[in-house]
Order: structure tokens, then C-alpha cells, then sequence
């Protein structure tokens, strides 16, 4: 207990320090081939991604994510609200059973009740905030509440004139919620979580509003945006909008409620009324958004006050109905392709944006277990992998078995001849992916790892001494499969047996 109370306070204290703005990514599931939690997560590991945002908080997907160092905002659905912000007990159970079941191994970090509550569902609107006192109050109980905050993700159609940002005001008609929202969001400590698409707003000015002005591309001087009232220059849409927001709670006398981007990004694609929605725009969109927040340039009326900014979206959604551009918002498609390279020259490590060139050698399924145990022992002998993070006790070692032990030799061996692909056959045996392998502390050679760093292989273990003998007996893969008398044989093949 002394223990918990004491990282408590050690919490509380690194949220005062200075914030650095992080990029995360909103994770919509309506793919008809959605990959499963362990393929999200092992991709938002190879990106280097450390936060992410749900809509709802579904078990598999927070076990996936758990001990994995990576945020986590879950979600109340919008379906769930009625019920939760209308007994206390209801918000209760949903608190135990989707997020005080998971804490701490699934790092999450804040909920999101409802999804643009007050535009898409004005009847629950009377009871928003009751829905986020209630599930505030089992955190308290709970003594989670100051790493758990509650918020509610808002449409920026909420704000009214949002140009000049000076005089923008949130719609008076829902001041009756605001007021009391705000006014929790401050006493909490929480943040107000706003959805901001510079697309939209590009697409219904009808001209008004230049495309570069929506991309953060430079405009000429004499195009700049000016407040007339405050004098600041708006060089790009998103920051005018965030300004605004400031305003709109500033005019509700809320001046210390920090805002955090729940949703932005740029469709890649679009039917024909929607000539804007190119994978260009896209890439320059989102690769400008993202150096943009990393950078901590906050806006003009708080410059570096960090707009931590969560991209919609990770992949791209097939299964939604609508426009074209509502099924390709993502950054990945269902297999883990990038659907465009970000250019993110100096902006950190979040994206990796040479993925394309992120390739692995890995066993192929369905492949002759004696020819791939023969490979291996290839691999870690003549082959000088160093083939110790397969030994007991070792990073690589579970899952054990031979497809798994290939797969890391095989790998080894390919990065280590400079991803060259004649170096990735053995006798037909072994074939190239750009999935990155990585499992858990088992950290592949050639992968990003998860601090964005391309790694040599994991070399936790002691470096293995090579005996010359080809045949290190510690890499025989023991399961049912394999006899002692195939593993002999395995060896002897190997001696005479010209892999590549
Ligand atoms: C969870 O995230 C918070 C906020 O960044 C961080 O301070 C904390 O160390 C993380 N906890 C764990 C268990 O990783
Ligand atoms: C709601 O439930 C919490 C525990 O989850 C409790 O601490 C709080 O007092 C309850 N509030 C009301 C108004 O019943
Ligand atoms: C303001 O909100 C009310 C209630 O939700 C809505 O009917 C109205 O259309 C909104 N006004 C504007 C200008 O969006
Ligand atoms: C904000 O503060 C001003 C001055 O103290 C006051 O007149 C006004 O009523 C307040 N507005 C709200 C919404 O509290
Ligand atoms: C980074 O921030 C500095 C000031 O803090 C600003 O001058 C610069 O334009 C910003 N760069 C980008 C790419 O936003
Ligand atoms: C990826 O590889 C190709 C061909 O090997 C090369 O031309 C390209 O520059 C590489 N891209 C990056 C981002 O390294
Ligand atoms: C990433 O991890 C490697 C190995 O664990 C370490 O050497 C390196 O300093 C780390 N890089 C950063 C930026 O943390
Ligand atoms: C791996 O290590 C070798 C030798 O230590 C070094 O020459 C090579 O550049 C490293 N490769 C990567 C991708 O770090
Ligand atoms: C192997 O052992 C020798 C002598 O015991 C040592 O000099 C050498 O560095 C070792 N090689 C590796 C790769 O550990
Ligand atoms: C984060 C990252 O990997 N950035 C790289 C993006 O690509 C350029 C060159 O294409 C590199 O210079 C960046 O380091």
C-alpha cells in the first residue's frame, strides 16, 4: 500500500512538470478483415506508437496491449450511455469490468465517455454528465482517479463563428452542459478532447479557406489569417480551431482546462466529389500534423502548451458505410502496409516511416519440420547466427518450437547479409515478410523494437561461442515431432547440404 501511494504521488508530480505533446492513434475496428489484437499490437510496436485510443474497450484488445508500455483511452460507447448516466451502480460495474480488470498491466489513461455525444446523440445529452461523474466516482473509489481522467470527445461543429478564434463561443443552446462540463473537466484536472478536421471545414467553405491553409503548407504573408482583435497570425486551419476552442471556454470564464485532439487526419481516397481526398494530401496532412505536435509549437494563443493529437486513424475502415473517403481515413491497411510513406524527416521516432523497407526472413508455414530443423542448424552453426536468445530462459525461446527457432535463425541470418534475398531461402524453405515477427521482450533483428531503434538482434543472452562442431545440440527443437534419430539425421544433412 506504502508502495501504490508513493507512485501516486509520483504520478501526480510528473503531470505538473512541463507536458511534452505526444502523437497517438484512434483505432477503429470496422474492417472486414480486421487483424487480430496481437497483430495491432504488434504493429503499434514496430511504429513506435505509445499511445492509442479505443471506442470501446474491448478485453482481447486491452490484453493485447498489456505490459506494452503503450496508453490506452478507452471508450463508453454511445449505446452505453442512457444506462450509465442514469445509475451510478451501472457505471460502477462497467468501470470494474473494463478498466479496473486491466490496470496497471494495460496502461490506461483516460476515459472517453461517449463519442460527439451533444452532435450525434442530443437525447443523452442531458445525462453527459452525469455519465462522467458517475465513472469518475468509481475511479475515486478505486484511488485511480488521478492517473484515469474522464472526458468527453467533441465535435468542433460545437463551436459557433470560429473565425477570427477570438470570437468563437460554443453553441449557446448546450451551455446547460458545458458549463457543468467544464467546470468537472477543471476540477478533475482532466482535459476537453476535441475532434478537428481541417478537411471538412476545407471541403464545406466552398474556397473559402485555401487547401494549403488546411495542409500547414507556408502561405504568402499577405494570405496568413489575422485575428483582427488579437493581432496573431493563423498559419494553418488546425490551430485556429484549437484557438477557438480556448476562446469558446475562456468566454465561459474556463481558462486552465488544457485540450487534448481526439481526432484528425486526412483521407487518402474519395469518390468523385471528393477531389481532395488523395493520398497526397494525406501524407502532407498528416506528416505535417504530426511534426507540428511533436514539435510542442502549441497554437498562437498558447504557444508550446502541447496539443497532444491522436490521428484518425490507424487502418483503414472498409466496412464503413458513406462517401469513399470514410472507408480510407487509415494510415495502414488490414495487413500492416503502410498506405503512404509519412515524411517525417527529424520528427523523433513515432511512425517509422521506412517501413516499406522493415523486411524479415521467416520460415514458411506448412514446410517439412526436418528440413527446417536441418536449417537452422545451419543457421546457428556454419551460418554464425548467434542463435542464444533461442536458448532456455532466453528472450526468443518460447514460443519453442521449430517453426518459431527457424524463423529467428533465418532472420538473423538474412539482416546479418544485409537483407540481401538469395540469403533468404534456405532450399525454398524461407520467404520474405514486412510483418516484424517481434513477440513480447523478443525483440527480431531488423526490427524497430520498441523504441524505434533498429536492433542487432536481442542480446540479452550471453553471445554463444561457436564450436565449430555445426551442431550446437542446444538448439535441437525436443517436441513431439522430431526424434532423436531425425535429429541426427538433421545434422548430418546439415554438414553436406548447401542451403543457399
Ligand atoms: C502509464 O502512463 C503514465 C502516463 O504517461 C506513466 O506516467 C506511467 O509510468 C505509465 N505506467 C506504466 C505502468 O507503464
Ligand atoms: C456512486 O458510486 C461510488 C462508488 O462507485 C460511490 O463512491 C459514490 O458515493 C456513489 N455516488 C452516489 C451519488 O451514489
Ligand atoms: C446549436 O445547438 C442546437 C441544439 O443542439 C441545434 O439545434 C442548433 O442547430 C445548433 N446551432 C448551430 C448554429 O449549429
Ligand atoms: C464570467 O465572469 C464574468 C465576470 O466575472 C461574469 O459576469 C459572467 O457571468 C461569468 N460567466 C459565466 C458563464 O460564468
Ligand atoms: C517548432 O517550434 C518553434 C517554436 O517553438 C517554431 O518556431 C517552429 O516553426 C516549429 N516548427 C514546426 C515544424 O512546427
Ligand atoms: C527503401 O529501399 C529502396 C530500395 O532499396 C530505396 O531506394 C529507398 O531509398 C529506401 N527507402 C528508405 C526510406 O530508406
Ligand atoms: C533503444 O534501445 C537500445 C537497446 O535497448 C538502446 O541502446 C538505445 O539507447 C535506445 N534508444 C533510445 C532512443 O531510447
Ligand atoms: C549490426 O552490428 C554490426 C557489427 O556490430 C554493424 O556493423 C552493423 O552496422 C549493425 N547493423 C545495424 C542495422 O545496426
Ligand atoms: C569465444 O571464446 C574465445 C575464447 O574463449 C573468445 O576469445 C571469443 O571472444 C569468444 N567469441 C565469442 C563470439 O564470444
Ligand atoms: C522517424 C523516421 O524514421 N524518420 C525518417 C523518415 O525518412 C527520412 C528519409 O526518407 C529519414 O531521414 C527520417 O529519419
Amino acid at each position: 500500500m506504502a508502495v501504490f501511494l508513493l507512485l501516486l504521488i509520483l504520478l501526480v508530480s510528473a503531470v505538473s512538470g512541463d507536458e511534452k505533446a505526444f502523437i497517438g492513434v484512434n483505432i477503429g475496428t470496422d474492417l472486414s478483415d480486421m487483424p487480430s489484437p496481437t497483430q495491432v499490437a504488434t504493429l503499434l510496436k514496430s511504429q513506435n506508437v505509445r499511445h492509442v485510443r479505443l471506442y470501446d474497450a474491448d478485453r482481447a484488445m486491452l490484453l493485447a496491449l498489456a505490459n506494452t508500455g503503450i496508453e490506452v483511452v478507452v471508450s463508453v460507447p454511445n449505446e452505453l450511455l442512457l444506462g450509465i448516466g442514469q445509475s451510478n451502480a451501472t457505471a460502477a460495474n462497467w468501470v470494474a469490468r473494463n478498466v479496473i480488470a486491466h490496470v496497471p498491466a494495460t496502461n490506461i489513461t483516460a476515459i472517453a465517455v461517449g463519442s460527439e455525444v451533444l452532435t450525434t446523440l442530443p437525447n443523452a445529452a442531458p445525462v453527459l454528465v452525469s455519465a462522467l461523474k458517475f465513472i469518475h466516482s468509481a475511479l475515486v473509489a478505486s484511488n485511480l482517479d488521478s492517473q484515469i481522467k474522464v472526458s468527453t470527445p467533441h465535435s468542433s461543429s460545437i463551436i459557433l463563428d470560429s473565425f477570427p478564434p477570438s470570437q468563437a463561443f460554443f453553441n449557446r443552446s448546450l451551455d446547460p452542459v458545458m458549463v457543468p462540463l467544464l467546470k468537472f473537466l477543471q476540477s478533475t484536472g482532466s482535459y476537453l478532447m476535441l475532434n478537428v478536421y481541417p478537411y471538412y471545414d476545407y471541403m464545406q467553405s466552398s474556397g473559402v479557406i485555401p487547401l494549403d491553409y488546411a495542409l500547414f503548407r507556408s502561405l504568402p504573408p499577405n494570405k496568413e489569417a489575422v485575428d483582427a482583435n488579437t493581432l496573431l497570425h493563423y498559419t494553418n486551419v488546425f490551430d485556429a480551431i484549437v484557438d477557438a476552442a480556448y476562446f469558446s471556454m475562456s468566454y465561459l470564464n474556463i481558462t486552465n482546462v488544457p485540450i487534448v485532439v481526439t481526432e484528425s487526419g486526412w483521407p487518402s481516397k474519395g469518390d468523385s466529389s471528393e477531389p481532395d481526398a488523395t493520398v497526397e494530401n494525406a501524407n502532407t496532412y498528416n506528416s505535417n500534423l504530426i511534426k507540428h505536435v511533436i514539435n510542442n509549437t502549441g497554437t498562437p494563443k498558447h504557444p508550446r502548451i502541447a496539443v497532444s493529437t491522436y490521428i484518425y486513424e490507424l487502418y483503414n475502415e472498409d466496412s464503413r458505410p458513406g462517401p469513399a473517403s470514410e472507408q480510407n481515413w487509415g494510415l495502414f491497411d488490414a495487413n500492416g502496409m503502410p498506405v503512404y510513406i509519412l515524411h517525417l524527416t527529424g520528427a523523433g521516432t513515432v511512425f517509422a516511416n521506412d517501413t516499406t523497407n522493415q523486411t524479415f526472413c521467416v520460415a514458411k508455414g506448412d514446410t517439412d519440420l526436418k528440413m527446417l530443423q536441418a536449417a537452422l542448424d545451419w543457421a546457428c552453426g556454419p551460418g554464425k547466427v548467434d542463435c542464444s536468445p533461442l536458448l532456455q530462459g532466453q528472450p526468443c525461446y518460447e514460443p519453442d518450437n521449430v517453426v518459431y527457432h527457424s524463423t529467428y535463425a533465418f532472420n538473423a541470418y538474412f539482416q546479418q547479409m544485409g537483407k540481401s534475398i538469395r540469403t533468404c531461402d534456405f532450399k525454398g524453405v524461407a520467404t520474405i515478410t514486412t510483418t516484424d515477427p517481434s513477440h513480447g521482450s523478443c525483440v527480431f533483428p531488423g526490427s524497430f523494437g520498441k523504441n524505434g531503434t533498429v536492433t542487432n538482434g536481442t542480446s540479452l543472452a550471453p553471445s554463444l561461442n561457436d564450436t565449430g562442431s555445426g551442431c550446437p545440440p542446444q538448439y535441437f527443437y525436443g517436441g513431439d515431432s522430431l526424434t532423436t534419430s531425425v535429429i541426427i539425421g538433421a545434422c548430418i544433412f546439415l554438414m553436406t547440404a548447401v542451403f543457399l
